[in-house]
């Protein structure tokens, strides 16, 4: 392994990030999450036992790993506390393991509130959001007026800084949303619990990784969501509020962009997405419940159904433009083992790439049609294994979009894989 590898979701999320992240923890120091907050839902599969990261970076569940929560991260103290509490009943050693950064913004009740009484308020229109105050967070950080970790450990100043901003909230609570506001107090004494909890695990997180660095330990920086979810090249506004491209791995943790040495590129071998907004190759068809039935497209947060489609080129190509893609990573290949024939898309027709959620929408997508291998390729380890069919599918990814397949994933469990760098 390189020293700092960025693992990164190519589509609308759930490509399978958490397992491959878990599986190359096996060579890294520590796992770093940059982005994101608990909306995602990092799912692993070990021995048949499953276990569903939401904040808590996918390396918790490999021994002595670190595992650090860089400033690029929005924090809901209750669902971290829940998390570690969780893992702690089943075994595993958090406390000792991870850090979270002092400089990263806390997720508050309000901005819970807001998130869901927005999405009520648009009706039909509704992004889809988790509901879990992601968006509202990072507003509240970039407008500059946010409560960070740092300030949740010193009483005096939270409470300032909460008196004011809550002001804020409750105002647009009340007068726009006609709803119940927040009672400060209850806010102010939650909060303090919460900081006393995880007071002893909050860290100069950007300080720390520099000493892994300097001592040539390796760092595996775990992305959330996907490329299509980025707030300036995703599919806007039917996105998340964070960078999910690789640039975030480095602002999101304070690693130079020179710091990073490769970027794998997660795509599932078709492609699902959850919550609202356009997805050119959706498949509202026999395919498409399929799909839907073979991968258990499930939200691993919510439980929403993921809505199911052919894996999309040109969006994938963009993905690899963007991030800078070393090396690719196509998952769930097995969910594609009965299909007689398989769809890639592989233009959007006349149009350029779209740049607004009208264009998105009036996107055509054209489709090449791939015979099917119409075996199983469940848990294959061996490339020599695969059909002739599976193999020429992964050679067009290749050849499309300019980036090798260096994993392919067959299976949910860690051990299903085929490695092919
Ligand atoms: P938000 O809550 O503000 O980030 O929602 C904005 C959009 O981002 C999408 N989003 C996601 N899409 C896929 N997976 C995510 N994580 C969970 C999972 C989701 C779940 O792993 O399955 O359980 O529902 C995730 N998080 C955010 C969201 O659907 C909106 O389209
Ligand atoms: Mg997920």
């Amino acid at each position: 392994m390189k020293k700092s590898v960025v693992v990164l979701g190519t589509q609308w999320g759930d490509e399978g990030k958490g397992k491959i992240v878990d599986l190359l923890t096996e060579g890294a120091d520590a796992v770093v999450r940059y982005q994101g907050g608990h909306n995602a839902g990092h799912t692993l599969i070990i021995n048949d036992q499953k276990t569903v990261l939401h904040l808590i970076p996918s390396g918790i569940l490999r021994d002595g790993v670190k595992c650090y929560i860089g400033n690029g991260v929005v924090i809901e103290p209750t669902a971290l506390i829940k998390e570690i509490k969780g893992l702690e009943a089943s075994g595993v050693d958090v406390q000792s393991r991870l850090f979270i950064s002092k400089s990263a913004p806390v997720i508050m009740p309000y901005h819970i509130k807001l998130d869901q009484l927005r999405e009520l308020k648009k009706g039909k229109q509704a992004i889809g959001t988790t509901g879990r105050g992601i968006g509202p967070a990072y507003e509240d950080k970039v407008a500059r007026r946010g409560i960070r970790i740092g300030d949740l450990l010193d009483a005096g100043l939270l409470k300032d800084k909460l008196k004011t901003v809550l002001e804020y909230h409750n105002f647009v609570i009340e007068h726009f949303h006609q709803s119940e506001p927040l009672a400060f107090d209850e806010v102010y004494a939650s909060a303090l619990e919460q900081a006393d909890f995880i007071r002893q695990m909050c860290v100069d997180v950007t300080g720390q990784l520099h000493q892994h660095l300097d001592n040539n330990e390796k760092l595996l920086m775990e992305g959330a969501q996907g490329s299509l979810l980025d707030i300036d090249h995703g599919t806007y506004p039917f996105v998340t509020s964070s960078n999910t491209t690789s640039g975030s791995a480095s602002t999101g943790s304070g690693l130079g962009a020179t710091q990073i040495d490769y970027v794998l590129g997660i795509t599932k071998a078709y492609t699902t997405r959850v919550g609202g907004g356009p997805f050119p190759t959706e498949l509202f068809d026999e395919d498409g419940a399929e799909l839907a039935k073979r991968g258990v497209e499930f939200g691993a947060t919510t439980g929403r159904p993921r809505r199911c489609g052919w894996l999309d080129l040109v969006a994938l190509k963009r993905a690899v433009q963007v991030n800078g893609v070393t090396g690719l990573c196509v998952t769930k290949l097995d969910v594609l083992d009965t299909f007689e024939n398989i769809k890639m898309c592989t233009s959007y027709g006349d149009a350029s790439f779209p740049g607004s959620a009208q264009d998105w929408e009036n996107v055509t997508p054209v489709y090449q049609t791939f015979a099917g291998w119409q075996r199983s390729t469940k848990g294959m380890t061996d490339v020599a294994d695969l059909p002739a069919e599976a193999k020429a599918f992964i050679s067009f990814i290749e050849a499309f979009t300019g980036a090798p397949v260096h994993i392919i994933s067959t299976g949910p469990d860690r051990n299903e894989n085929i490695l092919l760098e």
